[in-house]
């Protein structure tokens, strides 16, 4: 998964450190958390391996390289197994 960071007037913001979460909604599921590796140009890019099928909700949290602190919304996914 890839996401790309970019500040208020649309420039690419590099050297943030991030991590992709994924979530299920039902209780006492862990969720998947991998630090995302930046590439350059604003884009940070992670490998995440769902544990089960099913519905999703992807989040961007960390810090910016200003301070500030990172949590937002970046998908929702519907994950099926593959055959
Ligand atoms: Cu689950």
């Amino acid at each position: 998964m890839t996401v790309t960071v970019r500040d208020a007037a649309g420039q690419p913001v590099d050297a943030a450190t991030l991590e992709i979460q994924a979530l299920m909604a039902h209780p006492g599921m862990a969720p998947v958390i991998e630090p995302a590796q930046g590439q350059g140009h604003g884009v940070y890019a992670a490998h995440l391996q769902f544990t089960m099928a099913g519905d999703w909700d992807v989040l961007v949290t960390g810090r910016l390289p200003d301070g500030r602190r990172v949590r937002q919304r970046a998908a929702h996914l519907s994950v099926h197994a593959a055959d």
